[in-house]
């Protein structure tokens, strides 16, 4: 579940949760926002809304923030989704908000991706639409209660339409998350997604290319914590000097360093 703050992805991921449960099946959510160094204010607020769940064994709520650098969240991310599908979870939600590139790096670490909007969402800029339509593998229109919500259907129709034919064409849900409506519309055009991916061995594919990217992610992980460690010290502050006195080149000096 992507999309803006504000947007609604909790109350809907809390309704969901209860489908879920009602069909006895147990669920793990991921909250993860990204544009936070803290876990502050909306994280906070996920939680409250979904804190009817709370005494509820059945489900498995877990925030997460950034500590530190971006691109620790979608490392963090698949690892956190492994633990809670091994602990059994048939059903895991992550929530992501933030926009850019890791809202998509964690979206790619689900079979599904929601991406939720709001009514009057055909003002906002372009780019952010083009990028958010590209991961939508079932796209919602929450708070349809409000006024515009049939004017950003149509806009979405459109974009999709301008975007050609693809193998799936990502369903467009309105939902009053509040009210819980559409939300058994949302659940069945997951379902039906899910069961696309599963008729045409995309599901196996889509994990394939999953698993190749985290494991380039973490390498390359690796590999930045060695430039870190390379680039330090003593024979690091030597070679500055002689780059700056002009005894030596700077990629002669990263050569030497590399050796
Ligand atoms: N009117 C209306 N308000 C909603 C709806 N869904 C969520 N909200 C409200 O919008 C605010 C943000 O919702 P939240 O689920 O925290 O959004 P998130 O930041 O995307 O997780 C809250 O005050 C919700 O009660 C809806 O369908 N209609
Ligand atoms: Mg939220």
């Amino acid at each position: 579940m992507t999309g803006a703050p504000g947007s609604g992805k909790s109350t809907l991921t809390d309704k969901l949760i209860s489908l879920i449960r009602e069909r006895d099946l147990e669920v793990g959510v991921l909250a993860i926002d990204p544009s936070s160094p803290f876990s502050g204010g909306a994280i906070l607020g996920d939680r409250i809304r979904m804190q009817d769940h709370a005494t509820d064994e059945g489900v498995f709520i877990r925030s997460m923030a950034t500590r530190g650098h971006l691109g620790g969240l979608s490392l963090a991310t698949p690892q956190a989704v492994r633990i809670l599908d091994a602990a059994g979870k048939p059903w895991i939600i992550i929530e992501t908000v933030g926009v850019g590139q890791v809202e998509v790096e964690v979206a790619g670490a689900a079979d599904t991706t929601v991406v939720v909007v709001n009514p009057r969402w055909g003002d906002g800029v372009q780019a952010n639409k083009a990028g958010l339509l590209e991961i939508a593998d079932v796209l919602v229109v929450n708070k349809a209660d409000r006024e515009g919500a049939a004017d950003t259907v149509r806009d979405l129709e459109q974009m999709l339409e301008l975007a050609g034919e693809r193998d799936w064409r990502p369903p467009i849900v309105e939902t009053v998350a509040t009210e819980g409506r559409g939300v058994e519309d949302l659940w069945q055009a997951i379902l039906d997604h899910r069961a696309h991916l599963e008729a045409n061995g995309l599901l196996e594919r889509r994990r394939d290319s999953r698993l190749r990217e985290e494991l380039r992610a973490i390498v390359f992980e690796r590999v930045r914590e060695r430039v870190d460690a390379t680039c330090h010290g003593e024979r690091f502050d030597g070679l500055v000097s002689k780059v700056a006195a002009r005894e030596l080149d700077p990629y002669a000096a990263a050569d030497e360093l590399l050796t």
